[in-house]
């Protein structure tokens, strides 16, 4: 009896010191870069891939029922003349975003860096033999710009990738799938994009929703990048809750807890840093017939919308073959820098606003103010619910001027001369 007593103890004492050991803390360097990068607020998305060559997107290979021994041909044809990454960079940051997601390895497999795991890369495979991205992460570094990475965890050209209900039509031979062996090649992979392209920013993962019930060993391979960069962010596209070992969380073509694209069903908003990734026109990989591009207006409402709740904007751009922003592209980055470079205080740094987001737009807050960003309002007056909260004095961010208001039990009131029209009309509001 009571050595089953002893033997109980020993078992839970083992499964608590179990339990301890798979649980995540993160660094105080993680820490400060989670805040350093929701202060952030905008980032731009790169999706760049021998799928460009195609001009239909990134799903290019099995939307056009491709098989890999045919598609793979593309790599020996990719020679994007006027790829310089400094430009690249140039323009990113004339947009006012803070960081680049580059798509490493999308779910075609192709490698966009220089790896000594597979020779289909863009060093040992194209004829244009350059490690990209690390021309990107020298830029990056130069211009002050963080560098993240998206990674698949699909593969529709690997034999050992355990296929899942995407990249079926690839031609690959069943017999040979082997998750051991693709899943030390993806942790060998991410060793090399963490060990020689200097300090990345985060690992943005995605293709889990492929096969959503299969064991990923996500928390092992979260652990490993930690373990070589403990401040790397990691994230996670699979469009589930938040797991052990996330830095932060993401929403696609969505804000933070809707659904209106139909990836997010039951993603409930984490406490975690957020981002909600959007493409500028309708695919992600460059597409030569899709000139479908949001307003620049509607581009910075969304980033606004995100703001009010605390996230990052994640703007997608798709460069075409030639290793060229569209151009319609460009020109939209630039205006929304321009924006930026006046309004930026009422963006970056600041959190979430005190009170939810409203149909006429959204509040933020940072240090002693609180911005409130007008997007449409058919009044010129606009009563904000706010009682623990004293106001000094509004400005507005537009022209400078004071903006009449009053304060009661019911919260604060703010009167305009006419009705706001502009894309957002800002008033900082000081308070204590
Ligand atoms: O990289 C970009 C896209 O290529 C990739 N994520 C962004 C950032 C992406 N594309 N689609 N998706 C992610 C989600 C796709 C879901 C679907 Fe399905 C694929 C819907 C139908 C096919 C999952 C798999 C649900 C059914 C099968």
């Amino acid at each position: 009896m009571k050595k089953n007593v002893i033997l109980l103890f020993t078992l839970m004492f083992s499964a608590i010191m179990f339990s301890e050991n798979l649980s995540y803390s993160p660094t105080p360097e993680n820490l400060e870069r989670r805040k350093e990068f929701a202060d952030s607020k905008l980032g731009i998305f790169i999706h760049w891939g021998i799928y460009s060559m195609m001009g239909d997107g990134e799903w290019v290979m099995t939307n056009q029922n491709i098989k890999h021994k045919n598609y793979s041909k593309l790599a020996a044809g990719f020679y994007p003349s006027n790829f310089d990454a400094k430009e690249w960079i140039e323009i990113i940051k004339s947009s006012g975003a803070k960081y680049l997601c580059f798509t490493s390895r999308h779910h075609d497999g192709f490698s966009m860096f220089h790896s000594d795991y597979t020779d289909y890369n863009i060093v040992d495979a194209t004829p244009f033999k350059r490690d990209v991205l690390k021309e990107l992460a020298e830029e990056c570094h130069n211009q002050n710009i963080k560098l993240h990475l998206y990674y698949s965890h699909i593969d529709w050209g690997r034999d050992d990738f355990p296929v899942g209900s995407t990249g079926q039509q690839s031609g690959r031979d069943k017999s040979k799938e082997n998750w051991e062996s693709y899943y030390s090649f993806m942790n060998n992979q991410l060793s090399e994009l963490l060990k020689n392209y200097g300090e990345i920013g985060a690992i943005w993962f995605d293709g889990v929703w492929d096969k959503p019930d299969f064991e990923w060993q996500l928390e092992e391979q979260y652990a490993h990048i930690h373990s070589i960069q403990p401040q790397c962010l990691i994230a996670n596209n699979h469009h589930k809750e938040i797991r052990e070992g996330e830095d932060f969380q993401i929403f696609e073509r969505d804000l933070p807890g809707q659904n209106t694209a139909g990836y997010s069903e039951g993603q409930k908003v984490s406490k975690l840093p957020l981002e909600s990734c959007q493409t500028m026109n309708r695919t992600w990989g460059y597409n030569i017939v899709d000139d479908d591009y949001k307003s620049t207006k509607d581009i910075i409402h969304f980033l606004i919308r995100n703001v009010g709740m605390g996230a990052n904007l994640l703007l997608n751009v798709g460069p075409g073959p030639d290793g060229e922003f569209p151009e319609e592209a460009a020109t939209k980055l630039k205006e929304i820098g321009k924006w930026l470079d006046k309004y930026g205080d009422s963006v970056y740094g600041t959190t979430a606003g005190v009170i939810p987001p409203q149909d006429w737009g959204v509040t933020a807050m940072k240090n002693n103010a609180m911005y409130v960003h007008i997007l449409s309002l058919n009044e010129n007056s606009l009563s904000l619910p706010i009682k623990d909260i004293k106001a000094i004095n509004a400005t507005s961010l537009i022209n400078g001027e004071n903006i009449k208001f009053k304060q009661d039990k019911n919260g604060i009131t703010l009167f305009f001369n006419e009705i706001p029209t502009n894309i957002d009309y800002i008033v900082k509001i000081e308070v204590k």
